[in-house]
């Protein structure tokens, strides 16, 4: 199947010549798209001078307002255009392994809508994350499977692979989420619309060694409110306009 990955970068200079290399030695079947927010770091620019020399690789450069979530959808929206089958999504400081990036991928099949590369799975692990990012990425991902009555131990995972064709189904122009909440209303809304098979595979996360985190309390703040709206939304049966569509 044709899959292409989805590489967000917000200031990524210092990794995203090492990364798009080990992608490209690891899934060379795969291409890649970058979507930067106009970094100050040239990020983009860097990515560029990689495409030529690399191939297969197209770097969307946002100049609107910056948002994981928002660059994220604009990267979907163009990869369903450019009908790849599978879309997958990662992190471009090596805190997901790109060699297991292929797995990912051949999982997605007809009746599979999402393959989440999971932490919290048998044989997925964390390394290099300080307690506080261990406790509230663990409580984070327990609260958020109640809320939203989801059967996934790692809804906040960014190493992911999406079936195309589950994701024409859903109007991603007007999800709400600005930061990482995305990746949790993605799963919500495909378990929801009943769009296929949410699958974990494990990963092991390693924390970044090099570029910031871009993870701020605004981020942590804004999952929080939405996943406890959904999750209102969802028994009581009123406020059903602030379910994501
Ligand atoms: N285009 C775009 N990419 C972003 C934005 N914020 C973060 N990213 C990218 O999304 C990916 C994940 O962001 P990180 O800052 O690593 O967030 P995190 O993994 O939760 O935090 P750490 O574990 O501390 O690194 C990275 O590739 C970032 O460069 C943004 O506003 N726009
Ligand atoms: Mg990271």
């Amino acid at each position: 199947m044709r899959s292409v990955l989805i590489v967000p970068t917000y200031n990524e200079a210092t990794n995203i010549e090492k990364f798009l290399t080990q992608v490209r030695t690891d899934a060379p079947d795969t291409d890649i798209l970058v979507v930067d927010d106009n970094s100050p770091d040239q990020t983009a620019r860097i990515a560029e001078t990689l495409a030529a020399k690399l191939g297969s690789i197209k770097v969307l450069n946002r100049t609107s307002q910056r948002g994981y979530a928002a660059a994220s959808r604009d990267a979907m929206l163009k990869a369903i255009e450019s009908r790849y089958e599978v879309i997958a999504t990662m992190d471009a400081d090596f805190s997901h392994d790109p060699k297991v990036l292929t797995k990912l991928i051949s999982l997605v099949d007809s009746e599979t809508a999402l393959v989440i590369g999971s932490r919290y799975v048998p044989g997925g692990g964390v390394t290099n994350w300080s307690l506080f990012r261990r406790v509230l990425s663990k409580w984070g991902n327990l609260y958020t499977a109640f809320c939203l009555r989801l059967k996934i131990k790692d809804c906040t995972s960014g190493f992911r692979a999406y079936s195309a064709a589950s994701l024409k189904n859903i109007d991603l122009a007007n999800l709400t989420a600005d930061g990482y909440a995305f990746l949790s209303e993605m799963a919500f809304v495909i378990s929801r619309k009943k769009l296929g098979s949410i699958v974990e595979s494990p990963i092991v996360y390693v924390d970044r060694a090099f570029g910031e985190s871009k993870m701020n309390t605004r981020i942590m703040r804004e999952s929080m409110v939405l996943v406890t709206r959904w999750g209102f939304a969802l028994r009581t049966g009123s406020g059903r306009k602030y379910l994501p569509r």
